[in-house]
C-alpha cells in the first residue's frame, strides 16, 4: 500500500507492510538465513546491485525491510537500517562517520555506553570526542575543531531530561560541514521529528517506545541523504549487527500502537509529575511538561508533547532514593524505559555506571537522581505506589 501521503497513525499500521501471495494481514517472519537465486546470473546481479532480490539475512530480509521502510516513513527519511540493538545503531553510526584523526562533539548527558564506547573503544582507533552540555548552543560552537566530523545529540537526554535545540544544531552543523546525528529514543517520531528540523541522521533504541512492550532489544537508523545511508548500511552489514526477522516481526507489531501508547503514558506522566512536584519529600523534578523544566519553551517548540520520562531527586539524597526504589511494588525496579509498564531505576549506579563519577557530575547525573518511566497502567495505581514508597522514607 502506498502510504507516503497518509497520516502518521495510518503509517504506523500500514507503512512498509507488503502484500504476499496469501494476502497476510501482517508481515510474516521470514525465518531464513539465505535466499535461493533464480539462476547464476540472478545471483551475480543481486551481488552487483543490478537486481532487487534478497541474498542473505545479514544483508537484507523481507521482514526486516518491512520495518526499515515503516520507520523511514515515520521519521520522514530516505530509508531505514535496522540493527540488533540501540547500541548496535550507535556504534554503526560512529564507525561509518568517524575515523582515525576525526573528532565528534556529543551531548555530555547521553545513554552511558553511547559515551563509554567513544571513551573506551573508539579512542583506541584515534577517534577524539568532546562531551559538552549541548542545551547551551555556545558550548557546541566552542567544542568544534578543524577535525570535527559529527555533532551527536540526545534530546531529551538520558537521564537528565536536558533538551537540546535540534534546529539550532542543524544550523551549526551546516556552517561547519558536520553530520548531525540525533538519538530520538526518548521521544519517538510521534513526538519529535529530527530530520524535519534539519538533522542528517536519526537513531533509536527500539527496545523502548517504538516496540513498547519490554520484550525485545533492537535499534534503527534513518537518514535523509542516500549517500550517508549507503555508508552506514555498509558498516552495519560488514559489522554484522543486523536486526533479525523475529525482532522485526515483534517491532512491526509493537509500533502499530505507538501513538496511543504515548498519548496514554504522557497523560499519566503529567499527573505523576504534578503529584511529585507538590510532594514534600521531593527536592527537585525534571519533566519537560512542567514550566519548572529549564527548557520548557524549547520542548514545547520542538516536541509535540513532553513524553512520559522524568527524573527527580529526594530530600534525603541517594539513601532516600534507595528506600523509594525498594518500597514501590507496581513500578518495576528495572533499567530500560518506554514500555507499557512503569519502571524506576537509579542511573548513577545502573544505566550510567560506565561513566566516571567526575563526568557524571559534570553532566548533571547526580547521585540522588532517580529516573521514572511512566507506563500505561491506571494512573491512580501508579501514584498510590509512589505515595506508598515515599511514605516509607
Ligand atoms: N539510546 C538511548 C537514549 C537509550 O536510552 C539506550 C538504552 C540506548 C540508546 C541503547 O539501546 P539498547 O542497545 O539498549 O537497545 N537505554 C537504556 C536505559 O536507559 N536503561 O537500559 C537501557
Amino acid at each position: 500500500m502506498k502510504t507516503e501521503n497518509l497520516g502518521f497513525n495510518t503509517k504506523l499500521i500500514h507503512a512498509g507492510v507488503f502484500e504476499d501471495e496469501f494476502g497476510s494481514a501482517t508481515v510474516p517472519i521470514y525465518q531464513t538465513s539465505t535466499f535461493k537465486f533464480k539462476n547464476a546470473q540472478h545471483g551475480a546481479d543481486c551481488f552487483a546491485g543490478k537486481s532487487d532480490g534478497y541474498i542473505y539475512t545479514r544483508i537484507g530480509n523481507p521482514t526486516i525491510r518491512a520495518f526499515e521502510k515503516n520507520i523511514a516513513e515515520l521519521e520522514n527519511g530516505f530509508d531505514g537500517i535496522a540493527t540488533s540493538s540501540g547500541m548496535g545503531a550507535i556504534s554503526t553510526v560512529y564507525m561509518a562517520l568517524l575515523g582515525a584523526g576525526s573528532h565528534i562533539v556529543s551531548s555530555d548527558a547521553v545513554y552511558g555506553p553511547a559515551r563509554g564506547v567513544l571513551e573506551q573503544d573508539f579512542s583506541r582507533f584515534g577517534v577524539e570526542a568532546s562531551f559538552v552540555n549541548t542545551s547551551n548552543i555556545e558550548n557546541i560552537e566552542k567544542a568544534i575543531k578543524s577535525n570535527t566530523k559529527v555533532l551527536y545529540i540526545e534530546t531529551p537526554a538520558n537521564p537528565t531530561m536536558d533538551i537540546t535545540d535540534i534546529a539550532a544544531c542543524a544550523e551549526i552543523a551546516k556552517q561547519h560541514n558536520l553530520i548531525l546525528v540525533v538519538d530520538n529514543t526518548f521521544s519517538s517520531p510521534y513526538l519529535q521529528k529530527p530530520l524535519d528540523l534539519g538533522a542528517d541522521v536519526v537513531l533509536h533504541s527500539i527496545t523502548k517506545f517504538i516496540n513498547g512492550h519490554a520484550d525485545i532489544v533492537g535499534g534503527v537508523i534513518v537518514t535523509k541523504n542516500p549517500d550517508i545511508y549507503k555508508k552506514i548500511r555498509h558498516c552495519m552489514v560488514y559489522l554484522g549487527c543486523n536486526m533479525d526477522p523475529t525482532q522485526s516481526f515483534m517491532v512491526l507489531r509493537g509500533v502499530k500502537t505507538l501513538a496511543i501508547r504515548i498519548e496514554r503514558a504522557q497523560e499519566n506522566a503529567m499527573k505523576v509529575a504534578k503529584f511529585l512536584q507538590s510532594h514534600p519529600k521531593i527536592e527537585w523534578l525534571r519533566y519537560p511538561g512542567l514550566e519548572t523544566h529549564p527548557q520548557y519553551e524549547l520542548a514545547k517548540k520542538q516536541m509535540k508533547g513532553p513524553g512520559s520520562m522524568m527524573s527527580f531527586g529526594l530530600k534525603g539524597g541517594f539513601e532516600a532514593g534507595k528506600k523509594l526504589m525498594d518500597n514501590v511494588h507496581l513500578a518495576l525496579l528495572a533499567v530500560s524505559l518506554g514500555g507499557v509498564e512503569t519502571l524506576i531505576q537509579h542511573p548513577a549506579s545502573m544505566t550510567h555506571a560506565a561513566v566516571s563519577k567526575e563526568n557524571k557530575l559534570a553532566a548533571g547525573i547526580t547521585d540522588d537522581l532517580v529516573r521514572f518511566s511512566v507506563g500505561i497502567e491506571d494512573v491512580e495505581d501508579i501514584i498510590a505506589d509512589l505515595k506508598h514508597g515515599l511514605d516509607k522514607i
